[in-house]
């Protein structure tokens, strides 16, 4: 008997609100930015997909390895009767974890996108009929708030998107990890690791285009929702090393003096050529800076795994 609810904590127009209010700040300010959050329509969640079949997009690819291999060691290691996943979307990693863990009997897909959730529940239930799902519609940079499920839980964060946020963030979004854990729950994060600045820096400019399109596509999602005008050809994609951060940055430099109107928000926004407006840190680790910033959160790294080329890492840690 399997049992499958949904709880939505993001009213129905949050996201509109969220999107206008993110479009007014970052477009107004120098330099200029627009938050990644912002690339996953429907067009880009396909575009992402399509990414992480590349050959230089080896992110995907390292983590499964390490999932396919460790799910084991990560099962008997939590005795885990509850996983929680933030930032779900397709729950495709998830299956490697499932199979491992015969003491699960909870699943608690986290996302921003509810037919995302309908999805993979749909999904994972027509494989796992005693599973007991619920689906959780929320944003999981704000405080959560998790149904009672059974002990021990493992949240997951999977995927090396907190590498989106920038250090200030990661440490709230940690805190507040660490406030949804009990004595006894895990927290299991991946991250992608530093590495030869060329390696990076063609995961993010791929030669096919298909990053370009996808940082793009954030320019999309502006003119539908907003009624904007950019014109798509008059960007190029840029993918950048930041030596200093340790992180890669996506920008948008516009070819030409242009002005972009965005009528929802009674806005002109003027760009010089040249002008670049940066639509991601995509932040990359090392093993001692994610014990520090677990450790300041008051999370304690337990276990650390690589792949065997040694790119991209999960930890398991304890409240
Ligand atoms: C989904 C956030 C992990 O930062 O590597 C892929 C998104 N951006 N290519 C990443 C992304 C450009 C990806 N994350």
């Amino acid at each position: 008997m399997s049992t499958f609810d949904l709880t939505r904590t993001l009213p129905e127009d949050a996201t509109d609100a969220a999107l206008r209010a993110d479009v007014l700040h970052g477009l107004t300010r120098s330099p200029k930015t627009l938050p990644p959050k912002w690339f996953y329509d429907a067009r880009g969640s396909e575009l992402f997909d399509e990414i992480t079949t590349l050959p230089e997009y080896y992110p995907t690819r390292a983590e499964r390895e390490i999932l396919i291999a460790r799910a084991p060691e990560i099962a008997a290691a939590t005795g885990a009767r509850t996983l929680v996943e933030l930032g779900s979307g397709s729950s495709d990693k998830t299956r490697h974890l499932l199979d491992a863990f015969a003491a699960l009997t909870t699943y608690v897909p986290v996302d921003v996108s509810e037919s995302a959730l309908r999805g993979a529940a749909r999904t994972l239930l027509a494989e796992r009929p005693t599973l007991a799902v619920h689906a959780l519609v929320a944003d999981f940079t704000a405080a959560l708030a998790l149904p009672a499920t059974p002990g021990p839980r493992l949240v997951a964060f999977l995927g090396g998107t907190i590498g989106n946020l920038l250090p200030v963030e990661r440490a709230a979004f940690l805190a507040s990890v660490r406030a949804l854990l009990s004595p006894g729950d895990f927290f299991l994060l991946g991250t992608d690791l530093v590495k030869d600045e060329a390696t990076l820096v063609a995961a993010y400019d791929d030669a096919a285009g298909v990053t370009a399109a996808f940082d793009k596509n954030v320019l999309s999602v502006v003119n539908r929702e907003l009624g904007a005008d950019f014109d798509l050809d008059a960007f190029d994609h840029v993918a950048r090393w930041n030596a200093s951060q340790e992180w890669i940055e996506m920008r948008l430099r516009s070819s030409a003096a242009q002005t972009v109107k965005i009528p929802a928000l009674d806005l002109a926004v003027d760009f010089t050529a040249g002008e670049e407006l940066r639509t991601e840190v995509s932040a990359k680790f090392r093993r001692d800076g994610v014990r520090d910033e677990l450790a300041l959160a008051g999370l304690d790294l337990a276990h650390w795994w690589t792949d065997e080329a040694g790119r991209f890492a999960l930890s398991l840690s304890t409240a």
